[in-house]
């Protein structure tokens, strides 16, 4: 018995999503094995049902069965803040960073520019992220209500614990932090993917960062003013780049994040 118990090497990817008047209000994504979906799923409900944005009417939890031969194991980015002084020398410092990692100026103030007025049609946040053409600024995403929701990417329990040990230090450890850098660190390693920026739809959490295979994970304590519920995420794409196979990786590779990266004490933003 024990030796069977030992060899269940199951795992399963969990995927919440939630909704209130009809808007996206909270989503999450896991990757778990059988002795730990009970108590994940549940945590997940707990947190659509006290959102700072109020309770969710609708709750979509999906579980499925991975072949865990197909996870890629991987170490998260590095990670940098920049202080700055407030959300509008934070988004001047966000694009020059952008422009560095390769995005035209002018997709860089596309994105933000609908990042601001709610990225979905009606002036909402989106549940998923924008594509644009890192380039031209246009958007390739098929669903603009949606977007692309990038799933099937976590840490393991070790890298966990060192990552949080990492980020207290830094004064750091909370979820919107760990969440983005496990999401942003499964986004970079997409070639197709050029930069991606987001800043949050929380209207309590205002801190933002632009991540790129070539700058890791850099934040900024101000994206977006306090209260402001518009946040939202945009991944830059090279020109040219297959969308198809880029949506079954962001969508569907399971990505389990087993190292740390470099986490770096701020230092300030010098125009
Ligand atoms: N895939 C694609 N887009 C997503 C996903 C996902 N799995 N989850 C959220 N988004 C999009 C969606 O449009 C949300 O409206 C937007 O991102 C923001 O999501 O270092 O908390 O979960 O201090 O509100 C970043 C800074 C915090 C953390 C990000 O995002 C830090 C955050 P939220
Ligand atoms: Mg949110």
């Amino acid at each position: 018995m024990l030796v069977l118990l030992a060899m269940d090497k199951s795992l399963y990817s969990l995927r919440m999503r939630a909704s209130r008047s009809g808007g996206h209000l909270s989503g999450a994504e896991r990757l778990a094995p059988t002795c730990d979906l009970e108590r994940l799923a549940a945590a997940m409900v707990n947190r659509a049902l006290n959102h700072s944005r109020g309770r969710a009417e609708n709750i979509h939890l999906t579980i499925e069965s991975l072949d865990a031969a197909t996870v890629r194991y991987a170490q998260l980015p590095d990670l940098l803040t920049f202080s700055v002084d407030d959300w509008r020398q934070g988004r001047t410092a966000a694009g020059k960073l952008l422009v560095e990692a390769g995005v035209s100026l002018m997709a860089a103030e596309r994105a933000m520019a609908w990042m601001a007025e709610g990225c979905a049609p009606d002036g909402r946040s989106m549940r998923g992220a924008m594509l644009i053409d890192a380039l031209t600024g246009q958007r390739l995403e098929e669903d603009p209500f949606r977007g692309v929701r990038v799933g099937r990417m976590d840490l393991t329990a070790e890298a966990e614990e060192s990552l949080r040990a990492g980020l207290r230090r830094l004064e750091l450890d909370n979820l919107h932090v760990r969440e983005a850098l496990v999401l942003a660190g499964k986004v970079a390693l997409a070639p197709e993917v050029m930069a991606e920026l987001c800043w949050s739809d929380d209207p309590d959490y205002n801190a933002g960062y632009v991540a790129a295979a070539s700058l890791g994970y850099v934040r900024f304590p101000h994206l977006k003013p306090m209260g402001e519920e518009r946040g939202g995420r945009a991944f830059f794409i090279a020109p040219g780049a297959d969308i198809p196979s880029l949506l079954t990786f962001l969508e569907k590779a399971p990505v389990l994040f087993e190292q740390v990266g470099v986490l770096r004490d701020p230092v300030p933003w010098k125009g």
